[in-house]
């Protein structure tokens, strides 16, 4: 058989789900034709008679799957630094509100860029993604709370993917926040109801989110958005249980969502309820690390329940200005007591299934796209332990 590239002498943590830990391979080899893995596994089981056009010793470095980052805001204008030196100095995220900033802020910022302004914002973050081994990144909209204005913010996480050698998967988040200055929520829901089959036309939309407390809103105008959802073809995920309890996990279970996020404040019977399902739990602990949220997600009931468990930064601008999965990692690891493995799975394969790409990315294995990440690390766990250090060799996406 002829590979396009073989990497020999490789440790793998091929994340494969039937072995146990991280699936480690030790003596390994990976082979690459066509942009995908045809072969992952020990070196002395790759198939007799290979040959390959390109040959590359990795002296025993780390290999695992690229990096997935399966929640973000990367795409905003503006910034909201200022508003950080305030609330230093003891103002509180109401008062910044009624001052105008907070997510105001950053929509007023966001309406008044154009594609292009909005992608040259967003390509500074999306380059210390890439520079950690990401290659897969979902991108939301939510900043534009009016029809052009999320159009433009998707076309924009659209257009990322043809600047860099990125997966980019677009969710549309109309339902993030009342825009400034309207009151009626069942007509803004209703607008993003009407959106919604047309941006699927459009070719913008891989998915949609909503997020569901009381600043924002209630389980029966997300289960509309849903239901809007459903009719589109689209698949749905859930901003849920973030600042209370409205129960928003077990919504997301309900509508089969893809994943739930957050969920500082979801219970046992929402963790029951999610495993059941299959939805993902997506934690973010740079948003629980800035807001000095004492609210811990529920990780015991999601490991008895068997709920799966995926991080990610949740990059904007207001409650996790954070681009860096490996500090995310870290996070998960001291914040929420997150296991070497689960932290290692929760960035790759689990962060892969959370965007139903499970088949296509997040482990080693035949089959899948060839993303990897190459480290000059002895284990794993340099992965999680450090603070601060990237120690990525080199990244491949599909295959180069
Ligand atoms: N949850 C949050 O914490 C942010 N959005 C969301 O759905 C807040 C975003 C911001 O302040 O800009
Ligand atoms: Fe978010």
């Amino acid at each position: 058989m002829l590979f396009d590239t073989v990497w020999l002498d490789a440790r793998l943590a091929t994340l494969r789900d039937d072995l146990p830990g991280l699936g480690n391979v030790d003596g390994g080899a990976v082979a690459a034709r066509d942009g995908r893995i045809v072969f992952a596994g020990r070196e002395a089981d790759l198939p007799s008679g290979w040959d390959a056009r390109e040959r590359v010793s990795l002296d025993g470095r780390l290999v695992t799957p690229g990096l997935v980052d399966c929640h973000t805001h990367l795409v905003y204008a503006g910034s909201r630094a200022r508003e950080f030196e305030m609330r230093l100095a003891g103002a509180t995220y109401e008062e910044i509100s009624r001052a105008g900033g907070g997510i105001a802020a950053t929509v007023k910022a966001t309406r008044a860029a154009s594609v292009d302004e909005l992608v040259d914002a967003a390509l500074p973050r999306l380059d210390r993604l890439i520079a950690e081994g990401v290659t897969t990144v979902e991108v939301k909209s939510g900043y534009g709370l009016e029809d052009d204005a999320e159009a433009r913010m998707l076309e924009a996480a659209r257009s990322l993917a043809t600047r860099r050698p990125v997966t980019v998967l677009t969710t549309y988040l109309g339902a993030h926040a009342m825009p400034p200055g309207a009151s009626d929520k069942g007509a803004y829901v209703d607008a993003v109801c009407a959106l919604i089959p047309q941006l699927k036309r459009a070719g913008l939309v891989d998915a949609v989110d909503a997020f569901c407390e009381g600043i924002a809103f209630s389980p029966a105008q997300v289960a509309r958005v849903f239901a809007a959802a459903k009719e589109a073809g689209l698949p749905v995920k859930l901003h849920a249980d973030q600042l209370s309890n409205l129960h928003g996990a077990r919504l997301a279970a309900e509508h089969g969502a893809l994943s739930a996020d957050h969920l500082e404040y979801t219970d046992e019977d929402g963790a029951a309820a999610m495993a059941r399902a299959g939805t993902v739990a997506v934690l973010l602990p740079g948003a629980y690390y800035v807001l000095r949220e004492t609210r811990k997600p529920p990780v015991a009931a999601f490991r008895q329940h068997g709920t799966r468990m995926a991080i990610s930064t949740d990059c904007n601008p207001g409650t996790s200005p954070l681009t860096s999965l490996l500090l995310t990692m870290n996070m998960a690891a001291t914040l929420f007591g997150f296991t070497v493995d689960e932290a290692v799975a929760g960035a790759t394969r689990e962060a892969a299934r959370a965007l139903g790409l499970a088949s296509e990315a997040g482990t080693l294995e035949a089959g899948k796209r060839c993303d990897l990440a190459i480290w000059d690390v002895d284990a794993a766990a340099e992965l999680v332990y450090r603070i601060g250090f990237n120690p990525l060799y080199k990244r491949v996406y599909r295959g180069n």
